[in-house]
């Protein structure tokens, strides 16, 4: 196909590749932009996106202040924090970390299964043997302010099988998928998984293809919210299958939570989240209940809050 330009000039418009945005970095809820910060720092000097989205999800597991994730994520009904997390690269190597107690970091023993074993996903005890052994430190993860909360929901139900709700500043999870500026895509998925949970409980998010996937011709994309209904779908997975198919990561991001609803008949009262990344390093984010926002760094508009569209419309 062709176009005149004003001046006359023939325009080849079917041979025009569009200009792909990169590096980018986009991760779920609020504590997206200081963990966007700490993943800025390797993409603006041209790092892989490997090491910045590890460096940018290990931003909030360590602080304190994310009641969600690693030290200061708020623990199970038995108040014990437990976390799980994953990480996947460009080749489509994984590493997966699932009921680890008293490590800080656990998005970095995720890499450590990947790189230094031959499998992908560790859990429990030998998870942690295998982190202690690997170089990490032990650490109590509770803070006194998780205890403190733990403390007055227990004392309000002492026989709950119920996690607490998820939106807004009520989360447990960061997600974050990233393009580098070689344009080779990575993610990280860390949590201390439902507030409250039952003890032994797991979610979506160290299981690859449910909280996290990445495919380097593609796109990639991570979930967040409850990962019953996140997992029943295989949704992170999905949303780059749908990518595949030439959706945007908007479109497919709200395809991917149309199938969450018609997998799970209690949607209404169920909220699920997911962000997605393409090759071009274009965006998106959709979720069911309104409250859900991401965080996007790029070079053209810096680092920014983004709130998704919901499927249950904010009132
Ligand atoms: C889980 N998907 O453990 C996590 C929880 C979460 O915001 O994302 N909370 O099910």
């Amino acid at each position: 196909m062709t176009a005149m330009t004003a001046s006359g000039r023939l325009l080849a418009m079917a041979d025009e590749k569009p200009t792909p945005n990169r590096p980018v970095v986009i991760s779920t809820w609020q504590h997206g932009l200081a963990a966007n910060e700490a993943a800025w720092k390797v993409l603006s000097q041209g790092g892989r996106a490997l090491d910045a989205v590890e460096a940018g999800v290990r931003q909030s597991e360590s602080d304190p202040k994310v009641s969600s994730v690693g030290f200061g994520g708020l623990p199970d009904a038995s108040g014990e924090v437990t976390l799980d997390a994953c990480i996947m690269d460009e080749q489509g190597d994984c590493g997966s970390v699932a009921y680890l107690k008293d490590i800080e970091n656990p998005i970095s023993v995720a890499r450590m299964v990947m790189e230094k074993t031959p499998h992908v996903m560790m859990v429990g005890e030998g998870a942690k043997s295998f982190a202690l052994a690997n170089g990490m430190q032990e650490k109590d993860l509770l803070t006194p302010k998780a205890k403190q909360e733990w403390g007055k929901w227990k004392a309000e139900h002492p026989d709950a099988i119920q996690h607490r709700e998820i939106n807004i500043e009520n989360h447990d999870t960061i997600g974050m998928v990233a393009i580098d500026e070689a344009g080779n895509l990575s993610g990280a998925c860390t949590t201390s998984g439902l507030a409250w949970k039952l003890p032994g409980r797991v979610g979506d998010s160290p299981l690859i293809g449910a909280g996290l996937y990445v495919d380097n011709e593609i796109g990639a994309a991570s979930a967040t919210g409850v990962g019953e209904a996140v997992i029943r779908a295989v949704g992170s997975f999905l949303v780059v299958e749908l990518m595949r198919q030439g959706n945007s990561p908007q479109e497919a991001c709200r395809l991917a939570t149309e199938r969450v609803i018609a997998k799970n008949p209690e949607w209404k009262s169920v909220q699920v989240g997911f962000i997605a990344i393409d090759k071009l390093g274009r965006v998106g984010g959709y979720c069911i209940q309104p409250g859900f926002d991401y965080a996007v760094y790029d070079r053209q508009s810096g680092n920014r809050m983004v709130p998704a569209p919901s499927r249950i419309p904010a009132t």
